[in-house]
């Protein structure tokens, strides 16, 4: 049996140090490469900030197994045992150009079931955090359940270019939904906006092409709460793929399924 309270105090631990390492970064001149596109960033910062939690993870838990976005952890293609959700930097656009508004984001999950969430706003030093089964912190308040909201009166995070015309999604199911809305909000981190559903602050969260690193704290702090994580067309994510996200209060997560994106369907 894993007592998941012990790790989530070495975790916070390990979280506090590379906020203070990324912190200092950023008074040297970052190293930036591109991945799969111009807009697709990593920086140095990223790749040792990975390796940093694979080493201490490595050396304290040698048979938990990794993922994360880097690439330096480990090849999954199962959920079996113990698996860390690593992203290193959530936001690398932000941390760019904007030297805020970026987060680390660790999820743990056993056999499948996420038990720990973190999302650290390393600049604001504000942590949200959930052990499952014992609640969801932000710093160390506990944060209240989520409660319903209506469609009028609902602010939706999302990237304003799934309104535009694009492969994933036809702009229509969004555009409605815009319209209906009491307003939207784009804030270039997907945990962060998940750490803001968790909070209250946003009402729902929508992204057309996540990672399992971008959600799985994200998943596991919002579904303490009472909200709900999945994918757009409201089948269950999964660790072990990339997937469309729709985060959102309870009740609203239903009422926008069933009245705006009843035929969406996903695409790979
Ligand atoms: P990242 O910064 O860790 O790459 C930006 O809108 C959000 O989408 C961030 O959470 C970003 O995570 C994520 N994202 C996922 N895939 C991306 C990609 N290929 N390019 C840029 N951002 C991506
Ligand atoms: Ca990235
Ligand atoms: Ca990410
Ligand atoms: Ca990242």
């Amino acid at each position: 049996m894993i007592d998941w309270l012990i790790l989530d105090r070495e975790i916070k631990i390990w979280i506090q140090e590379a906020g203070e390492r990324i912190r200092h970064s950023l008074q040297n001149k970052l190293q930036i490469s591109t991945k799969s596109n111009p807009n697709d960033l990593v920086t140095n910062v990223d790749k040792d900030t990975e390796q940093f939690f694979i080493e201490k993870i490595r050396s304290t838990y040698p048979g938990h197994r990794i993922l994360g976005e880097e690439g330096g952890g480990d090849e999954i293609t199962d959920v079996r045992g113990v698996i860390w959700v690593i992203d290193p930097i959530d936001g690398t656009m932000n941390f760019v150009h904007m030297h805020r508004n970026f987060t680390i984001s660790i999820g743990v999950f056993g056999d499948g079931v996420g038990q720990l969430g973190y999302i650290y706003d390393v600049i604001h030093d504000e942590l949200y955090s959930a052990v499952k089964g014992k609640g969801a912190l932000f710093n160390d308040q506990p944060i209240p359940r989520l409660e319903e909201v209506s469609i009028e009166k609902a602010i939706v995070g999302m990237n304003p270019i799934w309104l535009t015309n694009n492969r994933r999604i036809d702009p229509e199911y969004l555009r409605r939904l815009v319209k209906d809305i009491r307003g939207t909000r784009s804030f270039g981190s997907a945990a962060l906006e998940m750490g803001y559903v968790a909070c209250g602050w946003l009402d729902a969260y929508i992204a057309m092409h996540l990672s399992p690193w971008d959600f799985a704290a994200g998943w596991v702090i919002v579904e303490e709460l009472g909200g709900k994580a999945t994918k757009l067309n409201g089948e269950p994510l999964s660790l072990l793929e990339k997937s469309s996200l729709f985060v959102a209060k309870p009740g609203l997560h239903q009422v926008i399924l069933d009245n705006y994106l009843q035929n969406y369907v996903e695409k790979n």
